[in-house]
């Protein structure tokens, strides 16, 4: 038996029944584990699914069962429950073991792990790590918070590799992960209705470089160059940067009148053969690189799979051009870190769709930023409110009440040579069943708007 196994002895209770927690119910059933669950909501998203595949588990639904919680030998948690829920508390004071899913991974995974964590850029960079991986002949397994739970993706037969990206909320309650490479992409502003500073949100993401693998620094962030003053001498490091390159580290400089990406003093391959857009994924590419070359995967697979790589759905991804306008959706852009790349990365002429659930972000840095640049914002959602006052005026906005209606806006207000990018800074809960819906309907509501026009 699994020594981890061995030590449960007893009850796993799971809190939290979205896609995290009826991965991890199925993963200890499986495995002969007595399984319980509570959820704060009366009807979670997998309520049905729990019902079907543990039809005999104690289920407590509309509160977190205090009663349930005591009983446990071990609490799995699903991220988007905070170790500070009082129930949660009492447990832990009173000797339950908490973990979160990524904990449980890190226990029972069977291969290498590289692990992608940061504010933006996660998704970008774990799939093209996946990409450079597969590329090399190497048998792959990628999920995290890009949408498979880590959990799930443990198979008895093992694959090479596993890449992960794993969010804040998830780090907060993983202790054993040691990743053979790992990854802070950078550090800005989000989820400041979960924590009570940056300084935590940044505390929750370093966890990610726990253990013995290779570390990755992005040089070009504050919050994550200082990593290589505290991360312990005998580990392995290697450094990234928009600049020229450090030793053991990749960066960029010029060759024969372009910009190439170099490893040290070797070049690798000139940037415009990056099909993704911005400076930002210049940046994600350096990162993915690093990550694989602390495995020793080689320079030709890198660059083949770098590319092949059009990039995911929803990041700045362009969708349509008409009367002489361009139409780009980057609907995963859900903190104001986001926006501010997609802006910069798209230069003037620009009409902003922006808005939704602001999750307490500051929005006053928008205001210098957008100036120039951005010739008019039409706000949508929750705190639309809270981004027009950050503006304070320097961009002209618009209300809309749906999408539709901020597509008609910017459709009426676009002329030949302007780009239109929904590019929200807030999460989409407020309006919409995640950001790809949100996307999606976007994109519907353009190509509605733009048929016929050529
Ligand atoms: N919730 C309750 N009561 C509960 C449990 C959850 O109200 O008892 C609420 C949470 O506050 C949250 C929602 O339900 O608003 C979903 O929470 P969850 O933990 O059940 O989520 P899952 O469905 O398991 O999805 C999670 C990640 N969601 C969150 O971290 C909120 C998914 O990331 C991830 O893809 C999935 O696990 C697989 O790992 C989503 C996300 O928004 C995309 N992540 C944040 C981000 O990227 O910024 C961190
Ligand atoms: P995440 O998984 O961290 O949300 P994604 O790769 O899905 O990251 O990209 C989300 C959005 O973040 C993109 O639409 C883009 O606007 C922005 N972005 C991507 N990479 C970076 C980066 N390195 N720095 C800043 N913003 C970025």
């Amino acid at each position: 038996m699994h020594k981890d196994l061995q030590k449960i002895n007893g009850k796993v209770v799971i809190v939290g029944l979205g896609i995290t927690g009826i991965a991890c119910a199925r993963f200890f059933k499986e495995r002969g584990i007595e399984v319980a669950a509570t959820d704060s909501r009366e009807n979670p998203p997998c309520l049905e699914q729990f019902k079907q595949y543990l039809p005999d588990s104690d289920l407590s639904l509309g509160g977190f069962d205090e009663d349930m919680l005591l009983t446990a030998n071990v609490i799995v948690i699903s991220p988007g429950v905070s170790l500070r829920e009082p129930a949660l508390m009492k447990a832990a004071m009173s000797g339950v073991r908490i973990w979160g899913e990524i904990e449980v991974f890190a226990r029972f995974v069977n291969a290498r792990v590289i692990a992608i964590t940061g504010s933006n850029g996660k998704s970008t960079v774990t799939t093209l790590v996946a990409k450079m991986l597969e590329q090399a002949g190497n048998k792959v397994e990628v999920g995290g918070n890009l949408g498979t739970p880590a959990v799930s993706l443990i198979k008895e037969d093992a694959p090479d590799f596993y890449v992960v990206e794993v969010s804040s909320f998830q780090l907060e309650s993983t202790f054993s992960l040691s990743p053979a490479s790992a990854v802070i992409l950078n550090v800005s502003e989000d989820h400041m209705d979960r924590y009570s500073s940056i300084a935590e949100y940044a505390n929750a993401k370093k966890r990610v470089i726990r253990g013995y693998g290779d570390v990755v620094i992005n040089m070009d962030d504050f919050q994550t160059r200082d990593l290589l003053y505290t991360v312990e001498p005998t580990r392995k490091i290697y450094t990234y940067t928009l600049n020229p390159p450090q030793e053991n580290g990749f960066g960029l400089r010029k060759k024969d009148g372009q910009e190439w990406i170099y490893f040290d003093e070797k070049p690798v391959m000139p940037i415009a053969d990056i099909k993704i857009p911005g400076m930002h994924n210049v940046s994600n590419v350096l990162a993915a690189m690093a990550l694989v070359y602390a495995v020793d995967i080689d320079f030709e697979p890198m660059v083949e799979a770098v590319k092949d790589f059009a990039g995911l759905d929803h990041r700045t991804q362009w969708v349509a051009q008409a009367n002489g306008v361009d139409w780009y959706n980057d609907s995963k852009a859900t903190n104001v870190g986001a926006t501010l790349a997609a802006v910069n990365g798209m230069g003037e002429n620009l009409i902003l769709i922006m808005g939704g659930d602001g999750k307490d972000a500051d929005f006053s840095q928008l205001e210098k930023e957008f100036e120039g640049g951005v010739k008019l914002v039409v706000l949508i959602g929750k705190d639309a409110l809270e981004i027009e006052k950050g503006l304070n005026g320097a961009v002209k906005v618009l209300y809309a009440g749906t999408m539709k209606e901020a597509v008609q806006i910017a459709h009426e207000n676009a002329v030949s040579g302007d780009k239109v990018l929904l590019s929200p800074a807030c999460a989409s809960w407020d309006m919409f069943n995640g950001y790809a819906e949100r996307g999606a309907e976007f994109v519907a509501q353009v190509k509605k708007i733009t048929e016929g026009e050529v």
